[in-house]
């Protein structure tokens, strides 16, 4: 056979160097094309003050939750830097991270020189950056965090239309929390875009149901959204009497169906157990996956993107992707984006799973995260994929680089767009 690998030594190179290589699909960021203009955050100041920061900084400074808000970015930004990384050891996951990017891009790290690092963006623009960030990170696409419920968001769809969908580094996902979890006010929004919904959502409503789902489907077709997708809380139930099932069932899934795409469902977010902390303020539970079950159950021809934020659910919903060929499990979600978290859930995946599930996003908000998120995540991805090509050396099986290679882009890449498609 050509190319086998007839050692453990080679066979190390040939999956650390496909992990490594190979282009990424991220299927969910909270990023922007150029063309979104102030929506795209990037730069230093922006990288300390993400939200996984400002959690880990209230934690060890004396400014009240006001005081540090009040700060303008800027200053925000040195009091994390100051906190974090210079009155303690900057070694948690989101730290390291700032790290990693700055490091990555070139700039010296054991400078410990915010000014510096500031230095080091000027005369530099979004739109050049979004070449260097994505070469250096070798992302291919990233899947965007689309909300037509954001104000600001919704005026550029609007205004801008197809200009914004000119990048084709960048794909829309259509996000739809507000609908599912907020409809007594969002349902506003529906109507003054012109579409007849009532202040109540009800099936026998037969009006708000159609003209929901007319929505539904305009957004997904502006957007060309490649997935609809929302958020639940640790304690959603389906069927269940509640506006959100009610929706999945009369509007969302309907709307997958004449848009040929999937649903993603992201399960075990308590929002705002601390308010005062923002973004940084949402909470983990262990969520229902019998919810997901019957979901995929009663919907065999939809297909469903599904990750969970709680630990104590990976077990149950890996297994439960066994069952579905129509469920595809994703990512290692937010709180669980540690690197011993990210090798048990991705080695258990690979356990059960084999190829067939998406190891990663990035759930990049800031540009330059693209770069330490994948960084972190493929050697960690490398481990564990190498782990598992020894035991089958160990039977006497022998691999190619090609086989690898394929396999590497299958995970990275191929199993989303082919889910996506429906293949
Ligand atoms: O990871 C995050 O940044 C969270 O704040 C959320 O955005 C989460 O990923 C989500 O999409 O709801
Ligand atoms: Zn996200």
């Amino acid at each position: 056979m050509p190319g086998v690998i007839s050692d453990k030594e080679r066979l190390w190179q040939v999956v650390s160097e496909a992990v490594d290589r190979t282009p990424v699909t991220d299927m969910h960021t909270h990023l922007y094309a150029p063309a979104f203009g102030c929506l795209g955050l990037w730069g230093v100041d922006h990288l300390l003050t993400y939200h996984y920061l400002i959690a880990e900084t209230m934690r060890q400074t004396s400014l009240s939750y006001e005081d540090f808000r009040a700060l303008d970015r800027k200053a925000m930004a040195e009091h994390v830097w100051r906190t974090l990384f210079v009155e303690h050891s900057p070694y948690s996951e989101a730290c390291r991270g700032v790290l990693t990017t700055l490091g990555r891009l070139g700039m010296d790290v054991s400078s410990r020189d915010l000014s510096t690092y500031r230095k080091w963006y000027e005369g530099l623009t979004y739109r050049r950056f979004v070449d260097l960030v994505f070469s250096v990170a070798k992302v291919k696409t990233a899947v965007m965090t689309n909300d037509p419920f954001d104000p600001e968001e919704r005026e550029l769809w609007l205004k801008k239309g197809d200009e914004l969908k000119k990048d084709p580094r960048f794909r829309s996902s259509l996000r739809i929390d507000p609908l599912l979890y907020d409809w007594k006010n969002q349902y506003r929004v529906l109507r003054e875009l012109g579409y007849d919904v009532g202040p109540e959502f009800s099936p026998g409503n037969r009006r708000t149901v159609e003209e929901t789902l007319r929505f539904l489907v305009d957004w997904g077709r502006r957007m060309d959204a490649l997935y609809l997708a929302a958020s639940f809380p640790p304690d959603f139930d389906y069927p269940s009497n509640s506006t959100a099932s009610d929706l999945l069932d009369h509007c969302v899934l309907e709307a997958c169906s004449r848009l040929n795409i999937p649903f993603a469902m992201m399960i075990g977010v308590k929002r705002r157990v601390n308010p005062s902390l923002g973004l940084a303020g949402d909470m983990v539970g262990r969520a229902r996956v019998e919810a997901v079950e019957r979901i995929c159950a009663r919907h065999p021809d939809r297909r469903f993107f599904v990750t969970m934020l709680s630990r104590e659910n990976q077990h149950e919903l890996t297994v439960l992707a066994r069952k579905f060929r129509n469920l595809m499990v994703f990512g290692c979600w937010w709180f669980l984006n540690n690197p011993s978290l990210v090798e048990e859930i991705t080695e258990m995946r690979c356990e059960m799973l084999g190829t067939a599930f998406i190891p990663q996003h990035s759930d990049a908000r800031v540009l330059d995260q693209l770069i330490y998120k994948w960084d972190h995540s493929r050697r960690v991805i490398a481990r564990v994929l190498y782990r598992k090509y020894e035991t089958l050396f160990d039977t006497g099986w022998r691999l190619t680089t090609n086989e690898i290679e394929r396999d590497v882009s299958d995970l990275l890449d191929r199993n989303f767009w082919n889910f996506v498609k429906g293949m």
